[in-house]
């Protein structure tokens, strides 16, 4: 089948004609769309006919369209001079340069795939990245063809009063039978998978930006009317990242006016294209009483990714679908830095890492890892992937710990200024870095094409009588599918020594090549062999070595500390991010000790140094709450998880829920004192500050509610009926959900669900409070919630707070009896004809069948064969052939 054959990087060749202009002309109607459009096309430069081709044919890319006319320079192509295939439209015989006009008829609400044109809640938007542009009109839909565009919307008035497209207008006017156009024009050439419509009943707030140079730009939110009052947040977050941007990167906006829309159904957060970003309402919506702080952070960072995008990405774009960490990566690490600045950076840090080390880690060591630059894919929709987006982001960010941040921004202006306007790869990029710092970067592109995750292994010896510190790093990474040959990286590791008897970073003279070399007190090795020794000399004490601060790269690092070592690091550490990792693994080595003993059947023992390092974070808290409230969260049951050979659900969560208890017991009157400290009645703000003190008194309310006494339910119920802002109000629905109160738990969800029933956005979270619940008969209830009137397998956001959601309570979702595999795999079999881009994500824990029991084992594997059976779509069929590869 055609559709399911691989793209190999090393066939890539520059197109054969390039588009320097289009113009487009849609004509909108929910089930028979017409576009029109002309192309401007000339033969490609750097493009010459192969030996084996007389001449090149034009060919462009176009699904689900149905051809009504063509012509070359105005001359209507008869059949014969064309070919229509599937997925394409091949002409023959062209001139050098011509016009080629072509009018297709699409059908928009037949699109639940939700890529190309279709209508949500009754508005016509687009999605076209990767390659949804061809499912719009015949095209050479990839990126390094880059055209000005000029759109004209034709639509009724009454019910599409707003057209929208990118650039800006330069048009409008009335047209017979109640219709009306506008004309829109992008001047900045672009890729097709950055255009982008909106037609519909939308109102719109605005506010203004004026750019550093003096350029005065408008700025729109488009949403449905109920929803006016919830875009300040997303406003204001677009305002600073727009300063953000001037002032760190010295980029500018480039053109009058940035605009955002929020729609109901969207595949993924939210999409770059030229401005007019298409948000998925999830993701920009907020209002205190309907969005939890993460939410607002979210959002936040959200909005920061797609403005940056406008130069990293837009104005300098991929040149082929492999390089797409170009833009991501970079991108990634951008909206990082600039949420770092404008929130507690240490917290920043640890919630980033946190979430990578679960899940990228387990991406990375699964039947789908790939390198950042994959070298084959048979649907690259199957690409926008943890490895791309925070490996990416990690990779880029290593760059700027080893060239530093002054000549890091020399390098991206660089970057920027030479391939203004232009498609390019990996390689361009980096050279960039290279050649502001003249630091030999070879090796370091190894990180682009090697997959898995590296381990570090180190070892430290302090010899009394020189005072010398040696350091002993090797370094390997696993073989991943496809790939068992790995070679060493280049690797930054960050690192203090701090001393024993001070407690404080002691200087590090590094005993280099060319003699002693100062690092300060915080310093960066370069490991790039597979074994090295690094020797510190003139080290005043016995010191604890702190590594891979701030996690420095993307790696595994195993050092053999004692729990007392750990300890010390957890109060001496001057790096915030390593003395929260200290705890991690504190936390993680009592676990280790619980879960042998709940496998063995014998009585669990609490260790009391634990509790001792928690009972000194709560007695000195320092601060930065935000921190500790960070510090005082137990590793989640996935990243438990990441640390087994073999991973046993259950004893993982009877060791956590353990730990969680007799620490609620140990220090029950302490976690009390941290609830009561933080109660506050100052009105809701997203600021750090109220963020922080909102987390600390819910960790600490989660805390008590381990042990359900009377107390702890009283203050949750009276939390839930006396706030006024959704963070408070849902922790403490959860506490109460999740607890085995079902007599107050179920009022309480029921009166919930009333309240809410007119806001989707707010549904979706009474869904996944209800789905994530601890109790066995939660697959009961997901089956039961899957029939409820407002959920919508057609939609992603429902399907994600619903199915996704389950997915993650792991106990449930592993039941021994299969049944949540089953689940999951009707799911993705519903899912696979609606929505393949969906049913590709969703189907993820099911291909992670590896790292489980036997009998899990055969379950899963038994359901993935189940799905393979179907007729499937590019995507899952890819999914399912990597997952059962070594099967
Ligand atoms: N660039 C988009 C990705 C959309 C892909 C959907 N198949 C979102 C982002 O990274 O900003
Ligand atoms: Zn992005």
């Amino acid at each position: 089948m055609s559709e399911m054959q691989a793209t190999y990087l090393k066939d890539y060749l520059p197109p054969a004609y390039r588009v320097t202009h289009t113009e487009l002309t849609f004509d909108l109607s929910p089930s028979a769309t017409r576009v029109k459009a002309r192309l401007h096309v000339e033969r490609h430069p750097d493009r010459e006919p192969d030996d084996a081709e007389t001449s090149l044919p034009l060919e462009l890319a176009g699904e689900q369209v149905k051809l009504i006319s063509i012509a070359v320079d105005g001359r209507t192509l008869e059949a014969g001079e064309f070919e229509v295939g599937d997925d394409k439209l091949i002409v023959s015989t062209v001139p050098e340069r011509f016009l080629l006009d072509t009018e297709v008829e699409i059908d928009p609400d037949a699109n639940t795939a939700l890529e190309g044109l279709y209508r949500s809640n009754g508005m016509f938007c687009t999605q076209c990245e990767p390659e949804g542009f061809r499912r719009i009109t015949f095209y050479p839909d990839r990126p390094d063809v880059m055209a000005t565009f000029s759109t004209t919307l034709i639509g009724d008035r009454d019910s599409l009063p707003v057209l929208l497209s990118n650039g800006n207008p330069v048009e409008q006017g009335e047209l017979p039978n109640g219709r009306h156009f506008v004309t829109w024009e992008d001047p900045h050439p672009k890729p097709s998978y950055l255009f982008a419509l909106v037609a519909g009943s939308l109102e719109k707030v605005e506010d203004h930006h004026t750019t550093t140079s003096g350029h005065e730009v408008l700025l729109q939110i488009w949403v449905e009317a109920e929803n006016l009052d919830k875009t300040e947040h997303a406003m204001a977050s677009l305002k600073r990242s727009m300063e953000w941007d001037e002032e760190t990167y010295g980029r500018e906006y480039d053109l009058d006016r940035f605009m955002i829309v929020a729609v109901n159904d969207f595949n993924m957060g939210a999409m770059e294209n030229k401005g007019l970003n298409i948000f998925n309402s999830a993701a920009v919506l907020t209002h205190p009483q309907t969005a939890n702080d993460a939410t607002f952070q979210r959002v936040e960072s959200i909005v920061a990714h797609e403005y940056f995008h406008n130069w990293s990405g837009n104005r300098v774009t991929c040149r082929d679908w492999f390089q797409l960490s170009l833009k991501e990566g970079f991108t990634v690490f951008r909206d990082q830095t600039f949420s770092a600045d404008a929130n507690s950076a240490p917290v920043k840090r640890i919630e980033d890492v946190s979430f990578f080390r679960t899940a990228q880690f387990a991406e990375d060591a699964g039947p789908t890892a790939h390198p950042i630059r994959p070298d084959h894919y048979i649907e690259i929709s199957n690409f926008y992937t943890l490895t791309i987006y925070e490996k990416g982001a990690e990779v880029v960010r290593m760059l700027r710990h080893l060239l530093g941040w002054e000549d890091f921004r020399r390098g991206s202006d660089l970057y920027f200024e030479r391939f203004d306007g232009q498609a390019v790869t990996i390689e361009d990029f980096v050279t960039c870095m290279a050649e502001v710092s003249g630091l030999d970067l070879d090796q370091f592109m190894r990180w682009y094409s090697q997959a898995g995750t590296p381990e570090i292994d180190a070892h430290g010896e302090y010899d009394y009588a020189t005072g010398n510190y040696h350091l002993r790093l090797s370094q390997r990474t696993p073989a991943t599918p496809g790939q068992t040959e790995k070679l060493p990286l280049h690797i930054p590791v960050r690192l203090g020594l701090v001393g024993t008897k001070s407690g404080h970073d002691l200087t590090l003279t590094l005993n280099g090549d060319n003699g002693p070399e100062k690092l300060g007190k915080d310093g960066v090795l370069h490991l790039r062999q597979a074994e090295q020794t690094f020797v510190f000399t003139d080290v005043e004490e016995a010191p604890v070595p702190s590594l891979l601060r701030g996690f420095s790269a993307p790696v595994k690092l195993r050092y053999p500390y004692s729990r007392e070592e750990l300890a010390f690091l957890l109060t001496h550490d001057s790096d915030g991010f390593n003395r929260w990792d200290a705890g991690q693994r504190l936390t993680l080595l009592a676990l280790d000790d619980l879960i042998a003993a709940h496998r063995n059947g014998v009585e669990k023992v609490m260790d009391s140094r634990l509790i001792e390092a928690y009972r000194s974070l709560l007695n000195e808290p320092g601060d930065d709450k935000a921190v500790l409230a960070e510090m005082l969260t137990l590793p989640s049951e996935a990243y438990i998880a990441e640390q087994q050979p073999v991973v046993d659900v259950d004893a993982i969560h009877a060791a956590r829920e353990f730990v969680r208890q007799s620490l609620a017991w140990q220090l029950r009157d302490d976690f009390l004192a941290v609830y009561r400290d933080n109660l506050s009645d100052e009105p809701y703000a997203p600021t750090p500050e109220q963020i922080a003190q909102r987390r600390l008194k819910n960790v600490a309310l989660a805390y008590l509610m381990s042990i359900e006494n009377d107390e702890a339910v009283s203050l949750t119920q009276h939390q839930l009926e006396q706030s006024a802002n959704m963070t408070d109000v849902r922790a403490a629905l959860t506490l109460l959900a999740h607890s085995d109160r079902t007599d107050l738990a179920e009022p309480a969800l029921k009166a919930f669900g009333e309240k809410w029933a007119h806001d989707p956005l707010v549904m979706d979270q009474w869904f996944t409070i209800q789905v994530t619940r601890p109790q066995a008969d939660v697959l009961e209830r997901v089956r039961f919630l899957m029939g409820h009137p407002l959920f919508s397998m057609k939609n992603p956001n429902k399907v994600r707070a619903l199915i996704g959601a389950f997915a993650q309570n792991r106990i449930n979702f592993h039941r021994l009896d299969g049944e949540g595999y089953k689940l999951l795999a009707d799911v993705v079999i519903e899912l696979n004809r609606l929505n393949p881009e969906i049913a590709a994500r969703i189907i993820t824990p099911l291909t992670r069948w590896q790292r489980f029991d036997e009998q899990r084992q055969a379950l899963m594997k038994a359901e993935l064969e189940r799905i393979r059976a179907e007729k499937l779509s590019p995507n899952v069929f890819e999914m399912v052939e990597r997952a059962l590869a070594d099967a």
